[in-house]
């Protein structure tokens, strides 16, 4: 799968509730500290507008459903437990978080609006519970590259290769290839010499990495306990977006019901009890106002808009946007934007990519090279020499 984003936040900020809510998986919730011990991965979707629509043909979507012409396309995503004390010396989760973390492309930053005495935070202290969070990791990440550094350093600076050869060894051990080392590089200044990292370098490696290769997305939940006017008006000014998981997993229980038909409009059928129609009624009202995001919108603004990554759909037949067995538009890929014709030969197979001869636009029927940059919604077909 393309694309997997984890869910992280103080104890309690409700990442179990998001995680079900999202991926329809029941997994442990509970009102105190570290309910979850161990990181839960699972298949959430998001949609996209479907080209089947275009050629007036159904599709047969490998993996989700095409409803109404939209097309649900999967991702990943992880239930991060948090961080416990010593993470950073190795003791406790740190390795499990670091398994966790390290072959993510994205990181939702989950806060909690309330306090650890129940009460409300102020815009500045929401702001500083999620600086709290992402410091956290930050360090500790910084403590996981300086570990065993000298060692490492040395040998590496026995060779007279670029900076970026020489982290390869000690970067791939956490899921970071040379690629996302020379981002980061491009982005920040380091001493060439490795024996001469600080402390201050291992923590702006880490930042860098967690701005420019894992970027942390922060998302306020608990928006329906969020009673002040203020609060709500700043928090999306500040950047945020607002979410209620508690919400979003009544919603899921109730289609799950049958108490309403489609998770968009949560109007009740005939079915449900009154106790049912007032909840679901009280819920439809929160969302109404258009301050609370439902979480499917917050998770296609990530990855389209903030992430900016696009769909392609790859065929084999590019008049009938059919595979070799005749399925209409069976795959649709998440990329990023700027990938190429050839990174998504890549993406269907080694062999495709290695074999790349040219790629075909199944609209224009246009030939398009190996460097063509990919369109969202694009419908391609390779063709290569393993063909
Ligand atoms: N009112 C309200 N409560 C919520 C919301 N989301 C979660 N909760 C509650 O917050 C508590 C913690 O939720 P969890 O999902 O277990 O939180 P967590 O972040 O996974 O907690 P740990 O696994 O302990 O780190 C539970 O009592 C949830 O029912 C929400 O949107 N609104
Ligand atoms: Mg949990």
């Amino acid at each position: 799968m393309s694309l997997k984003i984890g869910i992280i936040g103080k104890p309690n900020s409700g990442k179990s509730t998001l995680f079900s809510a999202l991926t329809g998986t029941a997994v442990a919730i509970g009102n105190y500290p570290f309910t979850t011990t161990s990181t839960e991965v699972g298949v959430a979707y998001i949609t996209n507008k479907c080209p089947h629509l275009e050629i007036n043909v159904p599709c047969n979507p490998n993996y989700g459903r095409c409803l109404n012409g939209i097309r649900e396309i999967p991702i990943e995503i992880a239930d991060v437990p948090g961080l416990v004390e010593g993470a950073s010396q190795g003791k406790g989760m740190g390795n499990q978080f670091l398994d966790s973390v390290s072959d993510l492309n994205a990181i939702v930053n989950l806060v909690n609006p309330m306090g650890d005495d129940g009460k409300p935070l102020t815009p500045e202290g929401i702001e500083k519970a999620a600086s709290e969070t992402e410091n956290e990791i930050f360090t500790w990440f910084a403590s996981r590259i300086s570990r065993d550094w000298q060692r490492f350093a040395k040998k590496e600076d026995a060779t007279d290769s670029p900076l970026d050869e020489k982290l390869i060894t000690k970067m791939s051990f956490f899921g970071i290839n040379r690629e996302q080392i020379k981002i980061v590089l491009s982005r920040e200044s380091f001493p060439h010499a490795l024996s001469a990292w600080s402390e201050d370098d291992f923590m702006n490696f880490s930042r860098s990495v967690f701005k420019h290769i894992k970027p942390v997305i922060r998302v306020v939940n608990k928006g329906d306990l969020i009673h002040d006017v203020n609060t709500m008006e700043r928090l999306p000014e500040m950047g945020y977006s607002i979410i209620s998981a508690d919400y979003e997993l009544s919603i899921w229980k109730a289609l799950n019901h049958g108490l309403i038909d489609s998770p968009e409009s949560i109007k009740p059928k005939e079915n449900a009890s009154s106790a049912q129609k007032n909840a679901l009624s009280q819920i439809s009202s929160l969302f109404s106002s258009g301050k609370i995001l439902r979480i499917s919108s917050m998770f296609s603004r990530i990855i389209y808009d903030y992430l900016q990554y696009i769909v392609v759909y790859p065929v084999y037949d590019e008049s009938k946007w059919t595979d070799k067995k005749g399925k209409v538009l069976p795959d649709a890929f998440l990329m990023k934007h700027s990938s190429t014709a050839e990174d998504l030969a890549y993406m269907i197979h080694t062999d495709i990519g290695e074999g790349f001869i040219r790629a075909v636009d199944g609209r224009t029927r246009m030939i398009l090279g190996r460097n063509y940059e990919l369109k969202d919604r694009d419908v391609i077909r390779i063709v290569s020499k393993t063909k």
